[in-house]
């Protein structure tokens, strides 16, 4: 039977702002319409964050949710994952509310405090379509991505224990990979563990094919067949990076979140664009991409009836 690929797919975050790319959603229907199209192109998991419809900032705002979670769950079956993430300009609680309402099959989970540097992109640009958006990039040179074993406990025992959501445990760094362990130990995380290596944001590992195999190593090394990987590089990188993750045995997630472009100086047109890149690849290479349903029994989801939309 040949091998089942999960595609993830970010479709607007919080690293990149409207001057950016004319393509970033921003509003409750063009954030539908990409999870949608991401969907229906072989994601099978949407990572979700909101944005202030009126500017495009970065919101945890549930009522900027309600936007488009509706429209998404009505129109597909992908599975809904709610960023715990948000920001890192946003308190905990802030980043913690649309997750506590909507009570989704999966959230991330970032498993370390770290510095998230988004300043170099302001050097690409000269004129903003918004004031906050040199503001917010700014902002990340002094600001700490708060992430404590404090907080990391709240969000397992919140949205796991009580709610019921299992978790993209985002893992940066070879230290967020001990923290997961040691949650594993501790009984706290149980397997099946969905790990995302996130590579090439400033602060956390670079992206690189050898940081890459080095967090890999140590996944096997510390959590041994409990878990699965997944693979998202910010940056340029995305698609190589998703590439050899599949080789090395993993599953994949794009997305205009963590990257604008499809090729090189040159954007993407859409979060969709992206999903069928790196379907294409892995398909060339001989797998398949798993839908919703496989999504589902692989990672022991509670399933799609159970969130709240
Ligand atoms: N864009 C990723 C590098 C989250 O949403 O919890 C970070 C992220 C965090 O996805
Ligand atoms: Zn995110």
């Amino acid at each position: 039977m040949k091998r089942k690929i999960i595609i993830t797919c970010a479709v607007t975050g919080s690293i990149y702002t409207p001057t950016m790319s004319p393509h970033l959603p921003v509003t409750g229907p063009e954030i539908a319409t990409a999870s949608i199209d991401a969907a229906e192109a072989g994601a099978a998991i949407i990572h979700l964050h909101a944005r202030d419809p009126e500017n495009g900032k970065p919101s945890a705002d549930v009522n900027h949710f309600h936007g488009f979670i509706p429209q998404i769950h009505q129109a597909s079956d992908a599975v809904i994952n709610i960023s715990t993430g948000g920001s890192s300009l946003m308190t905990l609680d802030q980043r913690l509310a649309p997750a506590r309402h909507i009570k989704p099959e999966m959230c991330s989970l970032n498993m370390g405090s770290m510095n998230f540097g988004i300043f170099t992109l302001k050097n690409r640009f000269k004129e903003w379509q918004h004031d906050w958006e040199p503001a917010l990039l700014d902002a990340t040179r002094d600001t700490v991505f708060k992430n404590t074993y404090d907080d990391i406990e709240t969000i397992l025992s919140d949205l796991g224990d009580k709610d019921g959501a299992r978790f993209e445990f985002e893992c940066y760094d070879l230290g967020h990979i001990e923290t997961l362990a040691f949650y594993l130990r501790q009984g706290l995380v149980k397997a099946p563990l969905y790990v995302q290596f996130v590579l090439g944001v400033m602060g956390g590992a670079g992206a690189s094919p050898e940081n890459l195999m080095t967090m890999k190593a140590a996944a096997d090394r510390l959590l041994g067949d409990t878990y699965q990987f997944s693979v998202v590089a910010a940056g340029s990188k995305q698609i190589p990076l998703a590439t050899l993750g599949v080789i090395l045995g993993g599953n994949v997630r794009v997305g205009l979140e963590d990257s604008l472009i499809n090729t090189e100086g040159v954007l993407a047109k859409s979060s969709a664009e992206q999903v069928t890149k790196i379907r294409t690849i892995i398909e060339a290479l001989g797998y398949e991409v798993a839908s919703p349903t496989e999504v589902r029994e692989l990672l022991e989801l509670k399933g799609r009836d159970n969130i709240r939309t």
